[in-house]
């Protein structure tokens, strides 16, 4: 065999995997190099890492995001959403960032109905008006080197509340005239915002002698006429709710006391909306 014949044998021999080169590289072999998955939380700060060879895949499912899961404030729910990115293996240190998304309820209008004169019956929740927003954090940057966040706004999502209490007998039962009612979406337990309720068992009585009658209403034009108005007297003889006294009070007691009297529907409620 010449030279030549000796050297062409020998790269075959080699090129088909029968001659290990010796040393490191066939350490590297038996042992791959280990690398670290660092695990950031939405703040950038060490959530955990992992340790990963090289060819192994990454386990992200591994990685337990649940503390990521927050309340920010009292209408802001913010979670774990993705990680920034996710390589099936790596061959080289790297650090993943978790993106979160977050929902933001506003509560556009309350409920109108504020207040009730009995406690039969259920919290009413029509008129309610409630947005959510949701914003995301996708992989890309911004120029300024932060991830970007896309946001949506889903409307009119109060007909899938309900209010908490639910009843009045609930809301009232300690004996309070005021009461905080949640409003919670169905099948949740917490409350994406609450309001206040007010108790008025004694709508229009005036002169607090337990009953509304024509006596109430003609005191009522008495103290609109001279001034003598305070917040105690617009609690009770406000009766259409616009924030003042006046002539208009005075004539819904007067019609409360005739529907009382000839023993026809006397709710508050259907008397006020009569025009
Ligand atoms: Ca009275
Ligand atoms: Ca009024």
């Amino acid at each position: 065999m010449n030279r030549k014949k000796i050297i062409s044998a020998l790269l075959s021999v080699a090129c088909a995997g029968m001659i290990m080169p010796q040393g490191v590289s066939a350490q590297d072999n038996a042992q791959p190099a280990v690398h670290t998955v660092t695990f950031l939380d939405f703040d950038g700060n060490k959530l955990t890492e992992l340790s990963v060879k090289t060819g192994e895949k990454i386990d992200y499912s591994s990685v337990d995001t649940s503390s990521l899961h927050s309340y920010p404030d009292k209408y802001t729910e913010k979670k774990f959403y993705k990680w920034s990115m996710t390589p099936e293996t790596t061959d080289t240190d790297i650090t993943v960032q978790a993106l979160y998304q977050s929902a933001s309820i506003m509560l556009k209008k309350e409920p109108s109905k504020r207040r009730y004169t009995n406690m039969s019956g259920e919290v009413e929740l029509e008129g309610l008006s409630v947005s959510i927003t949701l914003v995301t954090q996708s992989p890309e940057l911004d120029s300024s080197g932060e991830y970007k966040t896309t946001s949506s706004v889903i409307n009119d999502v109060a007909l899938s509340c309900e209010a908490s209490p639910s009843s009045l007998s609930e809301a009232f039962k300690d004996g309070s005239t005021s009461a905080e009612i949640g409003i919670i979406p169905i099948g949740d337990t917490k409350p994406l915002a609450t309001y206040t309720i007010y108790l008025v068992e004694n709508l229009g009585d005036i002169n607090g002698n337990g009953i509304t009658d024509a006596v109430d209403a003609s005191m009522l034009l008495r103290k609109y006429a001279d001034g003598t108005i305070n917040d105690e007297l617009l609690f009770i003889g406000d009766i259409n709710g616009d924030g003042k006294l006046s002539s208009v009070d005075a004539t819904l007691i007067l019609r409360y006391y005739a529907a009382v009297s000839a023993d026809v529907n006397n709710d508050w409620d259907d008397i006020i909306k009569i025009k």
